[in-house]
């Protein structure tokens, strides 16, 4: 209780090491071991993302790129006039840009909320030059935690919500039903929710997916020991763990694991963590859904899905729903 309130008093990067180095340790305490996806992406994970996203077998940014340039002025009918885009987890806002091309004229304002805020920050200059009419309002924020809206947000005739990137697939599903709720409550009456997500599919296009041939999801898992070994002061070896990444059909998602190769014990932030050999560390679930699945999970909280697209494959999808009175 004592090193949480004094927490309070750090700087908000302290705070997040802080945060980082007491989940880090919670989950390589628990059985099994895990560490949650969100850590992958410092600076190098996330340039090893972007990789990702290019390497032959990840369809799934092509995918919902396609779908978003193809049916952008569909998609844009549905954002009443005068609204404010929120896009949750913005990143790089490339796929908001397409949306913003298509709904500008009728947009009250944009905004982008990231954990991250020197990219969003530097991001929102750029889209005001591109943008000179558009108020651009970032907002630097844990989406999975209830955050204010700029005024000119609440303001706004209506709030349309943008989440995509298959990123809800990294919720475990409870959590992803709280993702919705919270969105509800932020976004407020009259909302429109634009979700991308990844749908159910072959377990061999899905394996073949998240582990490329060039090796760049495995460099991306294991990135997560570099981190750990920089910022915590970790003693993993990395050529004694390997990646792992399989379609669990049972539970829709596929697993990213880093499997120890051997028996041996490991140092972070001054605990010792032991590891048998094959143990592994759950890294990643993501989640897959069908537009029935994440329907129901929708109605569940209050959103009442309506129109929804995918590619000619069916890979992935990006559906809209409307919050119920
Ligand atoms: C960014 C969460 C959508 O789950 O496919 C890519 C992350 N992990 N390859 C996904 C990821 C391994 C990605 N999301």
């Amino acid at each position: 209780m004592v090193a949480v309130v004094t927490r309070r008093r750090l700087s908000q990067q302290q705070a997040e090491a802080s945060a980082f180095e007491i989940d880090v340790l919670e989950g390589l305490h628990d059985i099994p071991k895990h560490v949650p996806a969100k850590y992958f992406y410092d600076a190098a994970g996330s340039r090893l993302f972007e990789r990702i996203t290019e390497v032959p077998e990840y369809y799934p940014t092509r995918c919902e790129l396609r779908i978003l340039r193809q049916h952008a002025a569909d998609i844009a009918k549905l954002i009443p006039s005068g609204a404010a885009l929120v896009e949750f987890g913005s990143g790089s806002s490339r796929k908001a840009r397409i949306l913003l091309k298509a709904a500008a004229s009728k947009l009250a304002a944009y905004v982008p909320v990231d954990i991250c805020g020197e990219m969003i920050e530097q991001e929102a200059a750029e889209l005001r030059t591109d943008f000179p009419q558009l108020k651009v309002l970032p907002v630097t924020a844990d989406i999975c935690n209830p955050f204010e809206l700029p005024a000119a947000a609440k303001d706004a005739s209506a709030r349309v919500g943008f989440f995509p990137g298959s990123t809800i697939g990294n919720f475990e599903p409870h959590e992803a039903a709280g993702f919705l709720r919270n969105a509800a409550n932020i976004l407020g009456r009259g909302a429109v929710l634009i979700i991308g997500f990844d749908l159910v599919k072959s377990a061999d296009v899905l394996n073949a997916a998240y582990n490329d041939a060039q090796g760049v999801t495995a460099q991306f898992n294991l990135n997560l020991l570099t981190r750990i070994n920089r910022e915590l002061g970790g003693t993993f070896q990395l050529d004694t763990f390997e990646h792992h990444a399989f379609y669990n059909r049972e539970r829709h998602r596929v697993e990213m694991h880093l499997a120890s190769l051997k028996r041996q014990k490991v140092k972070v932030a001054g605990d010792t963590i032991d590891f048998r050999a094959g143990e592994t560390i759950h890294t990643e679930n993501s989640y897959k859904y069908s537009i029935e699945s994440l329907s129901a999970l929708a109605r569940g909280v209050g959103w009442l899905p309506a129109a929804a697209w995918t590619d000619s494959r069916k890979y992935f999808a990006m559906q809209t729903f409307i919050l119920g009175a």
